[in-house]
């Protein structure tokens, strides 16, 4: 026989106000992601909030997540909604308790700036997109004001016996309609989850089916001596599976090959066109091996992998667009390419065209790209940093100048021109190791693309630069593997690595952060040896 009023009134008050809170929130999402799952998955309120955050913070903050969660970074960012609509919600269920209209408009609000959120998305559709977080919001809205009515009888005063009972009616009450509200949301989620993983499906197929051609110009193979065989060096070839992924795309775009296109338009296009996939297939295609970097890495850091990619020739298709290079009298000097999530990248036309294999990739080791890397189709510039060249889910290039336009990146205070930095890093030992004394070989990468690694040194604490030994070179366009062997001795040391480029420029001391056009400095790692 536990009636309310056995436990101290004001926790019954805000346990109930909580739980009414959190069932009504829960609603709210459940019934939005079920809409989504109809509409448009990426207009899911979850989806809208965190990308529209993801463009409205600081380069330096974004740059930090980048680099502290790495790939878990839009998981970061979702429980942190989530835990902030929970706490809201748990806000609103105990105000709703005494105010019932002001905690249910309160929930409906937040399906408003749901529904704003989704209209500002740069990929939304229209008006459909707001359709998930309004029905949410309405929903949720509803489900407090009922939950709210039922929890407020039940902490009325209990005054006599009768009304006593009745309290310990209404609480089962209460109990009752936050278990079948909950069920039932849980299952309109769930089938919402349902259909948006259905949408995704065509796409899949359409992957599944495609076949790469054979490309007419294969990559050379890679010269035996391009890998050493070092334990905990990083291998010549990136898995695919290992490669790094960095993108601001919450619900990672799953585009059906069958109806992807790709426009070529802008100023100083004389033939704009629309290609298909098939016509891009149907071309001469190249393959490389071009390692790629981001500009957030840090000296020393993992955001940077090698890979095989197989793509069309970009300049080709350029040249019969009509469009020339600045050098040779073309007006527009920035290509921009845009995403099918509204990602704007903006490249140097002059860079694309002199030369170097900038291309449209489909393929990466020897597969179509995954959809994390850009599926159907991707740019690559060899030389550049990814956020000024690798648009992946490409679906239009556009011809245009560095004055009259500012892609997604330098809007936020990036750098309009990003030739990636010389950079060597120590694989192993890995930092803090307590390797045996006696021989410890020291290996790594170094890469400075499109101009190629001459020279790798070592420094053993304050000790002179001595030549690592390198290996072969793939291409100019690849990382290079290095290694040195070291007699260790007994003590604490910080051992120090530079590399120099093919034009001959040693690697700088001087220590940048990554922000405005990527980090510069030296790699340095800290032993002990026993
Ligand atoms: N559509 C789209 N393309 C994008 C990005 C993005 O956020 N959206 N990020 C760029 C950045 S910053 C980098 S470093 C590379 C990373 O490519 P990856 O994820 O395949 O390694 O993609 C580039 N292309
Ligand atoms: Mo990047």
């Amino acid at each position: 026989m536990t009636g309310v009023s056995s436990f101290p009134r004001t926790l019954s008050r805000v346990a109930l106000g909580a739980s009414a809170g959190l069932v009504a929130g829960f609603t709210a999402l459940a019934v939005a992601e079920l809409v989504a799952g109809l509409v448009r998955p990426a207009a899911g309120p979850v989806t809208v909030v965190g990308g529209a955050l993801i463009d409205r913070t600081p380069a330096a903050v974004k740059d930090f997540a980048i680099r502290t969660f790495g790939d878990n970074d839009k998981a970061v960012l979702r429980v942190g909604i989530l835990s902030v609509l929970g706490l809201a919600a748990i806000g609103l269920g105990v105000l709703g308790l005494r105010h019932r209209r002001v905690g249910a408009a309160g929930v409906l609000l937040f399906g408003v700036v749901g529904a704003v959120a989704a209209l500002g998305r740069p990929d939304s559709t229209g008006v459909g997109d707001a359709l998930p977080s309004l029905i949410g919001g309405l929903t949720g809205c509803f489900a407090l004001y009922v939950l709210a009515s039922k929890a407020a009888v039940v902490t009325t005063p209990a005054g006599s016996e009768d009304e006593r009972e009745t309290g310990v009616w209404d609480r089962r009450g209460f109990l009752v309609a936050a278990g079948v509200t909950t069920a039932t949301a849980t299952s309109a989620g769930v089938l919402g989850r349902f259909l948006s993983g259905r949408q995704g499906q065509g796409a899949v197929a359409s992957r599944e089916r495609l076949v790469l051609p054979e490309p007419s110009s294969p990559a050379p193979p890679v010269p035996p001596g391009a890998r050493l065989k070092v334990p905990g060096i990083s291998p010549f070839i990136t898995l695919t599976r290992d490669f790094y992924r960095v993108d601001t795309a919450l619900i990672v775009p799953t585009i059906d090959a069958g109806t992807w296109r790709l426009r070529i338009h802008g100023k100083s296009v004389t033939r704009p066109r629309t290609y298909t996939l098939d016509e891009l297939l149907a071309r001469p295609l190249i393959e490389r091996d071009i390692t790629l970097t981001c500009v957030s890495n840090e000296v020393g850091g993992p955001y940077v992998g090698n890979a095989r990619w197989l793509g069309v020739p970009l300049a080709g298709l350029l040249r019969e667009a009509g469009v020339r290079p600045p050098s040779h009298g073309g007006a527009a000097d920035q290509l921009v390419a845009r995403s099918v999530d509204g990602m704007t990248l903006g490249s140097p036309v002059e860079d694309v065209m002199d030369g170097r294999d900038a291309m449209l990739a489909v393929g990466m080791n020897g597969e179509p790209l995954p959809f994390d890397h850009g599926f159907p189709v991707r740019m690559l510039v060899p030389g550049l940093y990814g956020y000024v060249s690798a648009c992946k889910w490409i679906e239009s290039i556009e011809l245009t100048t560095f004055d009259a336009y500012d892609p997604y990146w330098v809007k936020r205070k990036w750098a309009r021109r990003a030739p990636i930095k010389t950079q060597a890093r120590i694989d192993t030992p890995r930092p803090f190791a307590r390797p045996a004394p006696g021989t410890v070989t020291i290996a790594g990468v170094a890469w400075a693309q499109h101009r190629g690694i001459t020279r790798v040194e070592i420094r053993i604490d304050d000790g002179p630069w001595r030549d690592a030994e390198l290996a072969v070179q793939d291409t100019v366009d690849t990382w290079r593997q290095w290694s040195y062997r070291w007699d260790a001795t007994s003590g604490s040391h910080t051992l120090t690595v530079r590399a120099t480029d093919g034009t001959g420029q040693v690697q700088t001391e001087q220590r940048t952060r990554t922000l405005p056009d990527g980090a510069s400095g030296r790699h340095s790692v800290f032993v002990t040896v026993p």
